[in-house]
């Protein structure tokens, strides 16, 4: 299904007048306070997240999958997805394939199929937490930090296999999340399978193009329950460091014990020039790859901040990657990605809005109160009409949802794909 700006425009019209009341007030607000309204519609027009392969289906957990109707059954239908996000937002105009979920059978006419959808390929993802069924080795016991060589050496292997798709496709940058770890104390060295993983690391890094980057996704349990390899973002850093200056840590919001403190993680990465991307997902109790900002919007915010400051004081640390991670076991997962997509952008745009001058003045003083009331002023600005004129400005949709359901794109999807049709991911 393709979206025309015609279409586009048409479905705009019918929405044009209330969100321009609310876009001049909002606008007189916020130019008061000396804030250039035009930089943050266009700083929130170019911002660009990828799209997960693995999120365009229902989700499942082990208890069960619930199939939604009208799924992508092939990487070209996935891009086709992709694109009707990226027609209504003009936000998603990214991918990130997870191979071998998604190995481009055709690649001429998968970057075909992608360029006539104004997408790019974002990281690639590799899989050393699954074995095929043609595997030669087995990935039950861990895959780089396995105690046999075989294993390990089978895991280098297939991360090179991806770093070729991926320079085949024009990507420029590899997702190494490790599923390795122990369910049981004793079963594992420590040292001893951490020191595999960086050895392992390290050959996969020295054999990736010099303008290739590395991000090294940590996360502290599940699929293993006593201990995983690279548990924390230290770990993850001290990695990347090992690696080398190409090497960096990427942040999935859902892999952290409760309560810790994300944005004081990413604060700390990007001083350290470490930061390489983020998997956005919200989640209340593990990973649980929910909605974007639908359990702690105001924790978003507060890494947006950390992020904003950063992109301004911290030149040492690259572009930011910017993806989706989730899953979705109840909701269509077309509509779950424009929520993520519009939460994101919120929050980006809420943090835009910190007067950070005003900020570092009350920390100077030790003025807590003050401090507090800078963030949430910003935080408790409703910014959505700012959202709708970025996407106006870039000829997406000024409600994406509302046209998405308008428009019956499920309805049309079910009609051409039929309501067995099955997409690969989790
Ligand atoms: C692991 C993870 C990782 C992906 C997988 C789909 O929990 O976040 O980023 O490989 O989900
Ligand atoms: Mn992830």
């Amino acid at each position: 299904m393709k979206i025309t700006t015609d279409r586009i425009s048409e479905f705009n019209k019918s929405n044009h007048s209330s969100y321009k009341t609310e876009l001049d007030f909002l606008k007189n607000k916020l130019v008061k306070k000396g804030i250039d309204t035009e930089e943050i519609i266009s700083k929130v027009a170019d911002f660009q997240v990828a799209i997960p392969s693995w999120a365009l289906g229902a989700g499942g957990t082990r208890f069960g999958r619930f199939s939604y109707g009208g799924e992508p059954a092939s990487l070209e239908q996935k891009l086709d997805d992709i694109g009707v996000l990226h027609a209504l937002t003009q936000s998603a105009g990214a991918v990130s394939l997870h191979i071998p979920w998604d190995i481009p059978k055709d690649v001429k006419a998968i970057k075909e199929k992608a360029q006539s959808h104004g997408i790019v390929f974002d990281a690639m993802n590799s899989n050393t937490f699954q074995d095929q069924p043609e595997a030669k080795e087995t990935y039950k016991y861990g895959s780089l930090s396995a105690v046999n060589d075989a294993p390990r050496d089978y895991a280098i292997g297939h991360n090179l296999e991806v770093i070729k798709i991926g320079e085949e496709l024009g990507s420029k940058s590899l997702t190494v999340w490790l599923a390795d770890g122990a369910n049981f104390p004793g079963q594992n060295n420590f040292q001893r399978v951490l020191q595999n993983t960086e050895n392992s690391l390290k050959s996969i890094y020295g054999k990736m193009p010099k303008d290739w980057k590395m991000f090294i996704e940590y996360k502290p349990y599940e699929p293993n329950f006593y201990s995983t390899v690279i548990q924390d973002w230290g770990t993850s850093f001290m990695l990347a460091n090992a690696c080398g200056e190409r090497a960096y840590t990427l942040v999935d919001l859902g892999h952290h014990l409760p309560n810790t403190n994300i944005e004081q993680i990413v604060a700390t990465l990007m001083l350290k020039g470490k930061l390489g991307g983020f998997h956005f997902n919200d989640s209340k109790y593990g990973d649980d790859d929910i909605t974007v900002g639908s359990i702690k919007p105001y924790s978003l915010f507060l890494i947006f901040n950390e992020l904003v400051y950063g992109m301004e004081n911290n030149p040492q640390n690259p572009d930011l990657a910017w993806m989706i991670d989730a899953s979705h076991n109840t909701k269509d997962p077309l509509e779950d990605l424009l929520q993520s997509l519009e939460a994101i952008l919120i929050a980006y745009t809420q943090a835009l809005l910190v007067d950070q001058k005003a900020l570092k003045q009350a920390q100077q003083e030790n003025d807590v109160v003050t401090c507090q009331e800078i963030l949430q002023d910003a935080y408790r600005t409703d910014v959505r009409p700012l959202l709708k004129a970025a996407r106006e400005k870039s000829g997406a949709a000024i409600n994406p949802l509302s046209a998405y359901r308008n428009l019956e794109v499920r309805k049309y999807l079910v009609k051409e794909r039929g309501t067995k049709s099955k997409a690969t991911g989790l």
